[in-house]
C-alpha cells in the first residue's frame, strides 16, 4: 500500500474524537496503530496470522502470563536499561545494579529483625546461608533498611503461586541492624522454568528459544532518603547462568558460593548436613530529584 494512504487512515481514527481524550494514552495508541498498520502491509500478515495473533494474545491473558512474556521477550530488561540511562543523566551514580522484578513477588511477607529462617523446614535441597551489609554509597552501613527476598524452592518453584507451599514459604522482610546487616538461611533455589504448555514457551519455541532462568534470589531493598533497590542474585554454577530467558543476568550479581562439608562448619552453623554460603552487600545511592525513587507501581499479588 501507498504509505500515505496508511497514513490517512491511521489520522482519520485519531480524528474520531467526541469528547475530551487522555491526551497520552491517544498518543501511544495513535502511534500502535499507525505501527501496526504499517507492519502489516510490509510483512504482508494474512488475516490467517492476523487472527491467530489475537487468539495468542486472548490466551496470553487468560493463562495469567503476561508478566512472564514480558521479561521473556527482554521488555522488562529493556525498562532497566532505561531507568539505568535516567539516573545516569540525573547525576546518580555507584549502587548495586538493578534487574528486573520478575511477575513471582507477593506482597505482605513477614518482617524479621536483623535475621530470618525462609524455609519451612520441608525442603530437602542444600542448606543457604545467606549475609551481608546494606551500604550507602560512601560505604556506610545503613541501618534500619527493609531487605525484602523471596526464591523459588529446589524445584524451581515459588510459594502462593505454587499452592502446594505454605504460606510465605522462601518470603521475608529483614530489617538491617545497626551495623548494616542482614543474614538468613534458607534453602538453595533451582532456575525457574516457563510452564512447559503455557502460552509464554509456545512463542519461545516458534522463536527457537528455552524458558530457563539461572537459579537466583529477588530482592527489594529500600530505606528512607535512599532510592529504592530491585535486583537479583544468580547462582554463580548454574548453567544458565549466563543464558537467561529474562534476560535478568548483570555483572556485579553473581557472587561466589562456597560449600561446606567439613564436620566443624557444621557443627558450628548447628547444621547436620552440608551447606553453602554467599555474602552480598547491597549498595543504595542516595534518593536524587528526577529519578524515580521508589518502586515503579505495577499489579502485585497480596497475601495475609
Ligand atoms: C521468575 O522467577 C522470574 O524471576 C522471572 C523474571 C520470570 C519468571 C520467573
Ligand atoms: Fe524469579
Amino acid at each position: 500500500m501507498n504509505k500515505n494512504q496508511i497514513q490517512e487512515f491511521a489520522k482519520r481514527i485519531s480524528g474520531t474524537q467526541i469528547g475530551p481524550a487522555n491526551e497520552r494514552v491517544k498518543a501511544i495508541v495513535d502511534r500502535i496503530l499507525l505501527d501496526l498498520f504499517v507492519l502489516i502491509d510490509e510483512m504482508d500478515v494474512t488475516p490467517e496470522e492476523f487472527w491467530s495473533a489475537c487468539s495468542y494474545v486472548t490466551e496470553l491473558g487468560k493463562s495469567n502470563e503476561v508478566g512472564l512474556l514480558v521479561p521473556g521477550l527482554g521488555v522488562e530488561h529493556f525498562l532497566d536499561l532505561r531507568q539505568d540511562e535516567k539516573e545516569r543523566a540525573a547525576g546518580m551514580d555507584g549502587g548495586t545494579p538493578r534487574t528486573i522484578e520478575g511477575p513471582l513477588y507477593v506482597a505482605g511477607a513477614p518482617v524479621c529483625q536483623g535475621e530470618a529462617r525462609l524455609d519451612d523446614d520441608t525442603d530437602d535441597g542444600e542448606i543457604l546461608f545467606m549475609d551481608g551489609r546494606v551500604l550507602d554509597t560512601r560505604g556506610n552501613p545503613v541501618a534500619g533498611a527493609q531487605v525484602e527476598v523471596w526464591h523459588a524452592n529446589s524445584r524451581g518453584n515459588y510459594s502462593y503461586f505454587d499452592q502446594s507451599q505454605s504460606a510465605f514459604n522462601l518470603r521475608r522482610t529483614i530489617v538491617t541492624d545497626a551495623e548494616g546487616r542482614y543474614r538468613f538461611r534458607s534453602i538453595m533455589p533451582s532456575g525457574y522454568s516457563c510452564p512447559p504448555n503455557g502460552p509464554t514457551q509456545k512463542l519461545l519455541t516458534l522463536l527457537g528459544r528455552h524458558g530457563h532462568r539461572p537459579a537466583h534470589i529477588h530482592f527489594f531493598v529500600s530505606a528512607p532518603g535512599y532510592r529504592t533497590l530491585t535486583t537479583q542474585i544468580n547462582i554463580k554454577d548454574d548453567p544458565y547462568v549466563h543464558d537467561d530467558f529474562a534476560f535478568a543476568t548483570r555483572d556485579g550479581l553473581i557472587p561466589e558460593v562456597e560449600h561446606h562439608t567439613d564436620p566443624t562448619a557444621l557443627h558450628d552453623m548447628g547444621v547436620n548436613r552440608p551447606f553453602a554460603t554467599i555474602t552480598f552487600d547491597f549498595v543504595l545511592p542516595s534518593a536524587l530529584d528526577g529519578v524515580l525513587n521508589t518502586l515503579p507501581e505495577r499489579p502485585r499479588a497480596t497475601a495475609a
